[in-house]
């Protein structure tokens, strides 16, 4: 909730006219009219080669910003696409993807990540 802070003034018809002034603080609340963005277009990450058994470990970090307040801006973090076979897990709050299993060198993986806002209107966003 944001605030606003006016200033009302209200003056009579006298001569000369009287006039009286209070400040009002209005509330805005906060409409979801916003959905979340990423910072970066697409992300790249270079990863080490991990020996089999690997579980848990954090690669890279993806970013959403999203300018509205409180809940409208809560954002979930889920995998789309590419999950390389169950490799590829994302927090769904930090956006941080962790690996599952282990990775051999040069290979390559794409994943599209989506986020979007946790409150019921706008579970669509990108
Ligand atoms: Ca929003
Ligand atoms: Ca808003």
């Amino acid at each position: 909730m944001r605030s606003v802070c006016l200033q009302v003034t209200v003056s009579d018809n006298g001569t000369p006219p009287l006039s009286s002034t209070t400040r009002v603080v209005v509330s805005v609340s906060d409409e979801n009219d916003n959905a979340p963005a990423f910072t970066e277009r697409s992300y790249r990450a270079r990863i080490p080669e991990m020996p089999p058994g690997t579980y848990d470990v954090p690669l890279f970090r993806v970013l959403a910003h999203d300018p509205d307040v409180g809940a409208n801006a809560d954002i979930d973090y889920s995998i789309k696409t590419g999950r390389g076979n169950g490799r590829f897990k994302i927090h769904p709050k930090t956006g941080v993807i962790t690996s599952q299993k282990d990775f051999e060198a040069d290979t390559q993986y794409d994943l599209t990540v989506g986020a979007a806002v946790t409150s019921a209107y706008s579970s669509s966003g990108q």
